[in-house]
C-alpha cells in the first residue's frame, strides 16, 4: 500500500514508467536499492527539498555534489536568468568560456588547458581518448567500485548505479572494449604495479576517483595517490583524476590540492556548471595539445561551453575561490553530523563504519574499515534500506543507495542538523527494536 505521504509521487512514477525506462532518467533514482516509490521533486531552496506531495526534506544528496552552497543560490539563479535572456545557446564561442577557464586554471594545480563538455561521462570518455592518442597505447587501468560515467570502457566492475543494481559490468560493452580495461583494487598499489608489469608499454592511462564517491565515500590510503603518480612516471602512463564528485568540493583545487599529488589530466562534472549539465577535462599542455582542432584527437559538441552553464559555473566557482572559509564551515557541519551519527549507532549497538573527506560522508553498516570495493560490499544493504526509509519519513533525504556518498551543503543550518540527528536517533531506535523482535 502506498503511504498517502507519497500519493502524487506514486502516481507520477506510474505514469513515468509508461514512457521512460523504469520511470527514471538515471537508474539510482528508481529506488531499486531501497524499495518504495521514488520521490518526485518540485523545487528546492538552500538545503530544503520540496516534493510533489508537499513534503519537505533536508537534502544530503545535493544533486550528487554541485549544490555545495545550496539549491537556487541567488547569484547562480540570477546568472542563469540573465544569460537566458541573451540566448540559451550559440554553438559558437563566447567570452564567459574564457572567464571560467581562467578561473579554473587559477584554482586548480596544473590546469594548463581545459575543454568544456556536457557531463562527467563525456569528460572521462574524452580524457581517455586523449590519453590513448598521446601515448599510442590502448589499455587503461580503472579501479573496482570507481565510476566514471557510462562510457563503454568504464562499465567494467563499476560503482554507483551499476553496483547498486548488481550490474557492475554491463551487457552491450563489446569484448573488444572490455579487454582493454584492466581493473585493480582501490588502495592496492601492488595490484596496479603487477598490471603495469604484465602489460608493459601497453597502458595508456590510469583513471580513478582520487576520493571514491561511488562506493560510498572511500578516501585514498596514505601514499596511494603518490604511489600511482610514481608508477605512471615510471611507465609513461597518463594519470587521470576523475574529480567529478570531489573537485571544488573537498578544496578549491580538489583532491590534487588536498593530497598534494598532481594528475596529468583531471575530469570534472556538474559542479563546473553549478548543477547544470556540464563537464570538463584538462591538464598538461603537452597532452591537451592532442585535442582537436590543435591536435588530431577529435572531440566536439554543440552545447559544449553552453552560456547558461558557463555563467552559472562562474558565479559558483567565483564564490568558492573568494571565500575559502566555506570549506571550514562545510567541514565543521559534516564533522558534527559524523560524530553524532557515530554516537547514535554506537548507543543502539548498530555495527557501522564511516568515512569522511571534507563534506563527503560515507555510512556503511558493517564492521571494520571500508577501504575498497571488497570491504564496501560487506555493508548490510537491508539495514541501509531500513535506515533510508526511517530517515525519509522523518524528512531527511539520503542517497537512495548504500553505495553512494552523502554531500553536505553549506546552506544546511544548525537547526536542520539538529533535526537530522533527532531523526537518526529515532530511526536507530526503531532499527534496534526490530532487531530485538527478530531475536
Ligand atoms: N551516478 C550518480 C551518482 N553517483 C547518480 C546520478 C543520478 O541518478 O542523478
Amino acid at each position: 500500500m502506498i503511504s498517502s505521504m507519497y500519493e502524487k509521487s506514486s502516481s507520477l512514477y506510474k505514469r513515468a514508467q509508461q514512457f521512460i525506462p523504469g520511470g527514471v532518467n538515471s537508474p539510482v533514482r528508481a529506488f531499486k536499492a531501497v524499495g518504495g516509490t521514488p520521490v518526485f521533486f518540485e523545487k528546492a531552496k538552500g538545503a530544503t527539498l520540496h516534493d510533489a506531495d508537499g513534503n519537505t526534506y533536508i537534502d544530503y544528496v545535493g544533486s550528487w555534489g554541485p549544490m555545495i552552497l545550496g539549491h537556487a543560490w541567488p547569484p547562480v539563479v540570477e546568472a542563469v536568468q540573465k544569460a537566458a535572456e541573451r540566448s540559451t545557446s550559440f554553438g559558437a564561442p563566447t567570452e564567459v568560456e574564457i572567464q571560467l577557464a581562467e578561473l579554473i586554471r587559477e584554482m586548480v594545480p596544473g590546469m594548463d588547458k581545459i575543454r568544456m563538455v556536457n557531463s562527467g561521462t563525456e569528460a572521462c570518455m574524452s580524457a581517455i581518448r586523449v590519453a590513448r592518442g598521446y601515448t599510442g597505447r590502448d589499455k587503461i587501468i580503472k579501479f573496482e567500485g570507481n565510476y566514471h560515467g557510462h562510457g563503454d570502457s568504464f562499465l567494467i566492475k563499476a560503482g554507483s548505479g551499476a553496483m547498486t543494481l548488481g550490474t557492475p559490468s554491463s551487457p552491450g560493452v563489446t569484448k573488444g572494449t572490455a579487454k582493454d580495461t584492466l581493473t585493480a583494487q582501490f588502495n592496492h598499489l601492488d595490484d596496479v604495479e603487477r598490471l603495469l608489469e604484465e602489460n608493459k608499454d601497453e597502458v595508456a592511462a590510469i583513471i580513478l576517483e582520487p576520493i571514491a564517491g561511488n562506493m560510498g565515500c572511500v578516501p585514498p590510503a596514505e601514499g596511494f595517490l603518490q604511489g600511482l603518480r610514481d608508477l605512471c612516471d615510471k611507465h609513461g602512463t597518463v594519470l587521470v583524476f576523475d574529480e567529478v564528485m570531489c573537485g571544488f568540493r573537498v578544496a578549491p583545487g580538489g583532491a590534487q590540492e588536498l593530497y598534494g599529488v598532481k594528475a596529468d589530466l583531471v575530469t570534472y562534472g556538474k559542479i563546473i556548471g553549478a548543477g547544470l549539465p556540464v563537464g570538463a577535462y584538462g591538464g598538461k599542455e603537452e597532452i591537451m595539445k592532442m585535442v582537436s582542432p590543435v591536435g588530431p584527437v577529435y572531440q566536439a559538441g554543440t552545447l559544449s561551453g553552453n552560456p547558461l552553464a558557463m555563467h552559472a559555473g562562474l558565479a559558483l566557482l567565483s564564490e568558492l575561490h573568494n571565500n575559502r572559509s566555506i570549506y571550514d564551515e562545510l567541514e565543521q557541519k559534516t564533522v558534527h553530523l559524523e560524530e553524532w551519527l557515530h554516537r547514535i549507532f554506537k548507543h543502539h549497538e548498530i555495527d557501522h563504519s564511516m568515512n569522511r573527506v571534507g563534506s563527503m560522508l560515507g555510512i556503511f553498516f558493517c564492521e571494520g574499515e571500508v577501504t575498497d570495493f571488497e570491504s564496501c560490499s560487506k555493508t548490510d544493504v537491508e539495514l541501509f534500506r531500513l535506515f533510508f526509509h526511517g530517515m525519509l519519513k522523518r524528512g531527511v533525504y539520503l542517497p537512495p543507495s548504500a553505495y553512494e556518498s552523502l554531500f553536505i551543503s553549506n546552506a544546511l543550518t544548525q537547526e536542520q542538523l539538529d533535526e537530522t540527528v533527532a531523526a537518526a536517533d529515532e530511526t536507530a531506535e526503531e532499527l534496534a527494536e526490530l532487531r530485538e523482535q527478530a531475536g
